[in-house]
């Protein structure tokens, strides 16, 4: 490696949802260029320079010989390079025979994260699903925030139409479930969280954290309320509850677009302070101080991540939540919760402001145990059962994009043997992993550094209007093939059009899409304008580049073909490699809004009818040990442990137990623990400490490489344990449908 820069690139680090300005030194020249170093954008108009350990190893990521670098076939148990076209003509062999004997929905799809935050994954995944056929569509959504959008889709009319805290300028936030000291922030994209905390608490504001754990934010915080695992929704009831009893309800300027006050308010009752005090593990005092605090502040904004969201009553959390941002005059207020105006891509700046057709939860049930569809997809929690249990419509052939569910989803042992028995596995992904070991053809994409990218989902969830295109900083080597190429690829041959056709047929297809729907839009941009005309002005372009030049275009800050000749193109996002600054959230209200009545609903039927199950668990007495996660700045779910830097030094995939509990079961620091589920059990080293709650321990997913047959050499050296063989695939969300990986019961003993 060369030590000095000839040269220096920006691009958007795709790593997490922080989306941070990446300034690479680059040496060399056409075909031979290195990345010498990476550092902070100390100019990109969001990050001002910020960065976190693991936005430097994009380098490392590149050059990780683990990374395939050519499609691989098995062939009598063993991994063997191929060409694409041998790639291709190897699924299309087996598809094809596959779906004529057992129909389009014995092949299942699984969507993973990183598909977030990788164009080619938003815009070609849905053609491929399309070409599939099949109902079985799974992602890790349903481990994740699949409540948050089943709440938003209920009160806002959009999924991803998620009112986001404003930091920046808020006197007051109360965060329940998340720590972005460690994960950087999630729905709520921003980098450097760290320093708008410490901004909020320095210009005199409050941070309430409600976490069992003492966690890196908590200990920031004004405020640590250590909260019984799985109990939020009680106490954000309690919250709503006093707010009502105490005359403190005063719904502010967002008022007259609120339906369902009242529904809401009586939901509440039932949960007064005293009666969840058992249940939460939080005084009523507390609780009744907390609710008196967030009423009085000047403004103030409730926040609620993975704590709130992957647990038994997360649809209720989560809609929770932002009942209480309405309550307290805080929603769509600066300073409270607000909505983001994206540049690109956003279904709430699309069609009839306010108005839409709202959501309908469950159309459809899984074969086995017939749990409801939400947003297209069914929860992945059922995904093993589906091709375990024979029958009509079982699962025999599963393709995997971006994703990793051994160590992402529960009851991961059962999934694991599950896939062992599969009949066709097909993966995009450049790792052979605890998953992807299964495969029959791993289809790997390039490195982030050498794909283009632009936030399209999370810059919607942003705590700032901006907008940030970054070209690929590294050419494809020889025999590498574009991820979108891959996705369009893979659905010619699911469409049976076989394993050599052309990729831009999909290309075309999908641009034609988006430009005859811009065109339809009465009330947008292009209303009435020729598509071919629109097509035309696009010009050479192919591939995601082409489709975010049109969503850029059409979106709210566009040139609009010309309506707008100041507006934004892919062409002045390219002359701003820093990104454009659209300037801080605005009210949106009722614009923001695709309901059917045109109001914010803040007491949606379906919501409402699960309220009694929570209030038959008031009754229920709390025992027994629960285990919970935690994340680590160095970590990226499952995906980034082969990387040295990042890995190296003390090990921390140990069980977090509290010293009461350490003394009373007999744990020793540093010893082996086994800790038991209904679904599993694993050995784990004991780190105690003060920071987690008596009566709970903490263990990190993403770990446990040390599988037959995974191809991570520096990640086989820090295996850890996978803490998903104990998360009980049983326990959902039922609305949702969302995995309970938060709050599970296990036994905890000395190994
Ligand atoms: N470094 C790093 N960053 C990441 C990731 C990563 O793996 N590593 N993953 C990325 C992804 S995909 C996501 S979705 C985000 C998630 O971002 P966050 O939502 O901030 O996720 P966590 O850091 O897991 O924080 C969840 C917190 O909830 C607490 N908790 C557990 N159970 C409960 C409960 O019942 N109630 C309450 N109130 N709290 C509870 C845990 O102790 C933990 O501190 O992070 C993203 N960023
Ligand atoms: N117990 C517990 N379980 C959890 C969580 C938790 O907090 N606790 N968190 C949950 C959350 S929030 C999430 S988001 C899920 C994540 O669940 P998954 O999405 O299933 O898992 P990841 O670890 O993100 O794995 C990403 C996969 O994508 C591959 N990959 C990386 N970059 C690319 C790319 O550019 N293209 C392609 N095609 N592949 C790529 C990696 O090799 C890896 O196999 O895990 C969930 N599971
Ligand atoms: S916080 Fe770290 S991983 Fe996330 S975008 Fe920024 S540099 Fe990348
Ligand atoms: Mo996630």
């Amino acid at each position: 490696m060369s030590a000095t820069a000839t040269h220096t690139a920006f691009r958007t680090c795709p790593l997490c949802e922080a989306g941070c300005g990446l300034e690479i030194g680059l040496a060399g020249d056409d075909g031979d260029t290195r990345v010498t170093r990476i550092r902070g954008d100390r100019d990109d108009v969001f990050s001002h320079g910020y960065i976190c350990p693991k936005g430097s190893t994009l380098r490392q990521l590149h050059e990780d010989p683990d990374w395939l670098r050519r499609p691989v076939v098995k062939r009598d148990g063993r991994f063997v390079e191929v060409g694409w076209d041998e790639a291709f003509a190897e699924v299309e062999r087996r598809l094809g025979p596959l779906v004529d004997e057992h129909g389009r929905d014995a092949v299942a799809i699984y969507v993973g994260n990183p598909n977030a935050h990788s164009l080619s994954g938003l815009l070609y995944l849905r053609p491929l699903i399309k070409a599939l056929g099949t109902t079985n569509v799974f992602s890790a959504s349903t481990v994740d925030q699949r409540p948050k959008e089943v709440s938003s889709a209920l009160m806002f009319g959009g999924g991803l139409t998620v009112p986001v805290p404003d930091v920046d300028r808020t006197d007051f936030l109360l965060m329940l479930g998340a720590n972005p000291y460690a994960s950087n922030g999630s729905l709520a994209t921003a980098p450097d969280w760290p320093g708008r905390i410490e901004a909020l608490i320095a210009r005199g504001g409050t941070l309430v954290v409600v976490d069992p754990r003492r966690s890196r934010t908590a200990e920031e915080a004004t405020q640590h309320v250590a909260i019984r695992p799985g109990a939020d929704a009680f106490l954000l009831m309690a919250l709503v509850n006093v707010l009502d009893a105490d005359g403190l309800v005063d719904t502010g300027a967002a008022g007259e677009y609120l339906s369902g006050v009242d529904a809401a308010l009586d939901a509440a009752r039932p949960f007064t302070p005293e009666a969840v005090a058992e249940v939460t593990g939080v005084d009523a005092d507390v609780i009744r101080r907390l609710a008196h605090d967030l009423a009085a502040a000047p403004t103030a904004c409730v926040y609620g991540r993975m704590g709130t969201t992957t647990a038994l009553y997360g649809t209720l959390a989560s809609w929770l939540v932002d009942v209480l941002n309405a309550l307290t005059g805080n929603l769509d207020r600066p300073g409270g919760a607000m909505f983001t105006k994206a540049a690109a891509g956003a279904s709430n700046t699309r069609g009839t402001p306010r108005y839409g057709r709202g959501t309908t939860l469950h159309r459809r049930r899984s074969r086995v145990r017939g749990i409801g569809e939400t947003l297209g997809e069914l929860p992945v929690a059922v995904l093993a059962e589906e091709i375990d249990t024979p029958g009509e419509g079982q699962v025999r052939a599963l393709v995997t994009v971006a994703g990793n569910p051994v160590l992402s989803t529960p009851n991961a042992g059962r999934l694991d043997a599950a896939l062992g028995t599969l009949d066709l596995y097909v993966a995009v992904d450049p790792y052979v992993n605890e998953t992807t070991r299964h495969a029959d053809v791993i289809l790997p994409p390039p490195t982030p550094l050498q794909k283009g990218h632009y936030d399209l989902a999370l810059l919607q969830l942003a705590l700032r209007n901006v907008a940030n295109y970054s070209p690929p900083v590294l050419s494809l080597d020889e025999g590498q093939l574009d991820e979108w190429k891959i996705l369009a690829r893979l659905a010619l041959v699911a469409q049976g059009m076989g394993a050599d056709a052309d990729p831009t047929i999909v290309d075309d297809l999908v641009v034609g899409t988006l430009v005859d729907a811009a065109v339809a839009d009465e009330t947008g941009p292009l209303a009435g304008r020729d598509a071919d005309e629109i097509l035309a002005l696009l010009g050479e372009r192919t591939g995601p580049d082409r489709l975010i030049d049109l969503m850029i275009r059409t979106g709210p800050y566009g040139d609009g073909f010309g309506a707008d000749p100041d507006g934004l193109t892919l062409d002045v996002l390219l002359a701003h490699p820093h990104g454009i600054d659209l300037g801080p959230l605005e009210p949106r209200l009722p614009d923001v809004l695709r309901t059917p009545s045109g109001m914010v609903e803040l007491a949606p039927e379906p919501i409402l009818g699960d309220v009694a199950r929570l209030r038959a668990a008031l009754d229920v007495p709390t025992s027994g040990m629960t285990l919970v996660g935690r994340r680590d700045l160095r970590s990226n779910n499952s995906w980034m442990h082969n990387v040295e830097v990042l890995v190296k030094g003390r090990p921390r995939c140990t069980l977090h137990v509290h010293p009461d509990d350490a003394a009373r079961l007999g744990l020793v620091d540093g010893a082996d623990a086994t800790v038991a589920s209904r679904t599993g059990r694993v050995a784990v080293p004991v780190e105690v400490t003060d920071a987690i709650r008596p009566g709970v321990v903490s263990i990190p997913h993403g770990w446990g490489h040390d599988l037959d047959g995974v191809e991570l050499s520096v990640a086989r050296r820090h295996a850890g344990v996978n803490s998903n063989v104990l998360a009980d695939d049983e326990l959902v969300d039922p609305l949702s449908g969302n995995a309970v990986l938060n709050g599970i019961p296990v036994e905890v003993a000395p190994a």
